[in-house]
């Protein structure tokens, strides 16, 4: 009994993780970023599994929030207004809710300006120029 619980809490943390993976795919989907600079859904999925491993809630040091882990200096509001940026015109709480569409409406910017997706570190470092296929399978 006690393997049964182990074995089903396992295939629900796997089940919510793939789940949270694919509802990326199509909110990727849906939107206007794809094809940006030749960048395919793969590449934001890749980007998006190696920042915050799908983990939207994430905010890692208090400035880098979301699935996209998106910079507060740059990118949002993060009520220290001093010297901050805020170029997506949005509130970086927002980046850590279940709704998407903003943080892909602030990845469509982030993607525009002249770096595009390599002002990720961990996506040059993880995703730049390799098979990407895996991370939209069996979605
Ligand atoms: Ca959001």
């Amino acid at each position: 009994m006690k393997v049964f619980a182990v074995l089903l809490l396992a295939a629900i943390a796997n089940t919510s993780l793939a789940i949270e993976r694919c509802a990326l795919v199509i909110a990727l989907q849906n939107s206007d970023v794809i094809g940006i600079k030749g960048y395919t859904l793969e590449d934001y999925v890749c980007m998006a599994h190696h920042a915050s491993n799908y983990n939207h809630t994430l905010n890692i040091s208090a400035s880098e929030y979301g699935i996209f882990q998106i910079n507060s200096y740059w990118w949002c509001n993060d009520g220290c207004t001093y010297g901050r940026k805020n170029l997506c015109g949005i509130r970086c709480t927002d980046l850590l809710n279940t709704d998407l569409s903003d943080d892909i409406r602030c990845l469509k910017r982030i993607v525009k300006d002249p770096n595009g997706l390599d002002a990720w570190k961990t996506y040059t470092k993880n995703c730049k120029g390799q098979d990407l296929s895996f991370y939209t399978q069996g979605c």
